[in-house]
């Protein structure tokens, strides 16, 4: 199942826009919020809507069949192309791709460094920097993979498609967490920080349905509400949709007492509460909470391809200074022009990179971050 939630200050207008996209919905349910305005007894209520899609059973029926006879027509394009590569003479070059039509751009490249390249890796450069990595790590990145090239007696590519030249830079230049493994009985506890609003509810819940169904972990989360702010009502919803065990932990004993109590458990995901500006004068707050259970626990910080490299760099920063980050999960990459910004915040913090957030829906919008999955998503329209 997936949950797709909307937020807004019109309950009616939610449901209806929630229709609008998805068709048939089910409400799974929803929140209020007062919003204290000038006029203190005017209070402003703002809704937190939580549906999924009604599935009708011959709309899966005909889905089934579509694939089905889809996945023949795979079977019989792969038998002729089998087919055709026999015939074919061994050792074929393989074409470097052209540059998609939208990326040409023939106005002059204001780099400074881009003097000493040439060909095809001036040209990537310049897409990289318009996908937003900074000129100087777009140049580092690039010469990973150049060579001299003797007549122009500049650095050009040397290898045959661009996308090998950005995985060869990304392993060399970033460094990655892989899928995260846990083996049953060797518990890993893992701590959601950032600010609020990055996605740090939803993307736990992802990971959390990620360790149930491709790893068969047994699966705790836990929510520091130490704000008493009622925050964990969408923590609660997801819980209880995976079939997840669920528990609020509003100071340092009670946490401490509940991990305690889930040895057994493979893994716990633990939440943080925050509320907008307060945040940054609370994490000395959680950062004592969660300091109760030593170095036992991993720290993963969720930034937004939404900020920019400067904002987000100052992001990873400040929640250093509260927190040993061991490494960086990013979000609302579907919002984003600039996904440079991962491998700039990457480059710059010399943290691992994990996942990356693809959008709303709980729990497949989540995809793991390799050197292949970024050079992908750069090269992409
Ligand atoms: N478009 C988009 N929205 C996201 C993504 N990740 C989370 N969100 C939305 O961002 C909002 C805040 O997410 P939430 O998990 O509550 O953030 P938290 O305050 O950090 O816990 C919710 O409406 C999420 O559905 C993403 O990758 N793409
Ligand atoms: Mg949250």
């Amino acid at each position: 199942m997936s949950v797709k939630i909307y937020e807004g200050e019109d309950l009616d207008a939610l449901i209806e826009r929630a229709k609008e996209e998805l068709g048939d919905v089910e409400i799974l349910y929803y929140e209020v919020e007062k919003i204290p305005g000038i006029i203190p007894f005017l209070k402003k209520r703002r809704y937190r809507l939580f549906v999924t899609k009604k599935e009708k059973r011959e709309e899966k029926e005909r889905e089934v069949e579509k694939l089905e006879e889809e996945l023949k027509e795979v079977k019989e394009l792969l038998l002729t192309l089998k087919e055709n590569v026999s015939k074919l003479p061994s050792q074929q070059p393989v074409p470097i791709p052209s540059v998609p039509e939208h990326l040409e751009d023939k106005a002059p490249c204001s780099i400074p460094q881009i003097d000493e390249f040439t060909g095809d890796a001036v040209e990537l450069i310049n897409i990289l920097v318009k996908k937003g990595v900074e000129p100087d790590i777009a140049v580092e990145l690039v010469k990973v993979s150049c060579g001299l090239d003797i007549e122009a007696e500049k650095l050009d590519l040397n290898t045959n498609t661009f996308k090998e030249a950005l995985i060869n830079a990304f392993e060399e230049k970033l460094s990655f967490t892989g899928e995260l493994k846990v083996e049953k009985g060797n518990q890993r506890i893992f701590a959601f920080v950032g600010p609020t609003g990055v996605g740090k509810t939803t993307n736990l819940f992802k990971l959390a349905s990620k360790f149930v169904i491709e790893q068969e972990l047994k699966v705790g989360v836990i929510s520091t509400d130490t704000f008493k702010v009622g925050g964990t009502q969408q923590a609660r919803i997801y819980a209880s949709i995976l079939n997840v065990p669920f528990y609020v932990a509003t100071d340092q004993k009670k946490l401490k007492e509940i991990v305690e109590n889930l040895k057994d458990l493979d893994v716990i995901l633990i939440d943080t509460v925050g509320r907008s500006h307060y945040d940054y004068f609370r994490l000395g707050e959680i950062k004592a909470t969660l300091s109760i259970l030593g170095t036992s626990i991993e720290y993963v910080l969720l930034i937004s391809c939404n900020y920019d490299t400067k904002e987000a760099i100052e992001v990873v920063n400040r929640y250093r200074s509260f927190f040993p980050v061991d490494f960086l999960l990013f979000t609302k990459i579907d919002e984003s022009s600039k996904p440079g910004v991962m491998v700039n915040v990457g480059v710059k913090s010399g943290l691992p990179l994990s996942y990356v957030s693809t959008g709303q829906r709980v729990p497949e919008d989540i995809k793991l971050l390799t050197p292949t999955v970024i050079a992908d998503i750069l090269l992409g329209g």
